[in-house]
């Protein structure tokens, strides 16, 4: 089954908006099967956001990823790349839809309170700056048969 990685950025943390970000998912089916609450290092950051280094809005954006608390969840479902960034909405939340993460609670580009992979690769990638392999859970979902 294939996995994406997902970051619940520091707002979404000081909002209180975890639970209702992470039920979204729950709710559909996805499993989660990586989970950490951590304060990102610059070495993070920037590792993380390295396909943005050189851009106008890099600086703003690894400040602001290193400026509080995040969750880091790897998740698992069938065409799961699509499906998490259909949930989450666009990146521009003045574009994404009404009923999205980003449609519903954030207002700017750079605060737009949560990440999401956009391929296989950048999910493996990316989940290996904050996961070792034997921190990924291998469980049945009760609901994996009816969904
Ligand atoms: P996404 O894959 O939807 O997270 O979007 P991108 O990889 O294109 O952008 C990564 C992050 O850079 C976004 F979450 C917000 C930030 N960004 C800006 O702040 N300004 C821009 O013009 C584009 C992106």
């Amino acid at each position: 089954m294939e996995r994406t990685f997902i970051i619940l950025k520091p707002n979404a943390v000081r909002r209180g908006l975890i639970g209702e970000i992470l039920r979204r998912f729950e709710q559909r089916g996805i499993k989660i099967v990586g989970l950490k609450f951590l304060w990102m290092t610059r070495e993070q950051c920037e590792r993380l956001y390295e396909p943005h280094l050189g851009k106008s809005f890099y600086e703003d954006l690894t400040n602001f990823m290193a400026s509080g608390p995040v969750v880091a969840v790897v998740l698992e479902a069938p065409r799961v790349i699509e499906m998490v960034r259909h949930i989450v909405g666009a990146t521009d939340p003045l574009k994404a839809e009404a009923g999205t993460i980003r449609g519903e609670f954030a207002l700017t580009l750079t605060k737009n309170l949560i990440h999401a992979s956009d391929s296989l690769e950048s999910a493996q990638r990316e989940m290996s700056i904050f996961f070792n392999e034997d921190e990924l859970i291998d469980y049945e979902l009760d609901i994996q048969n009816d969904i």
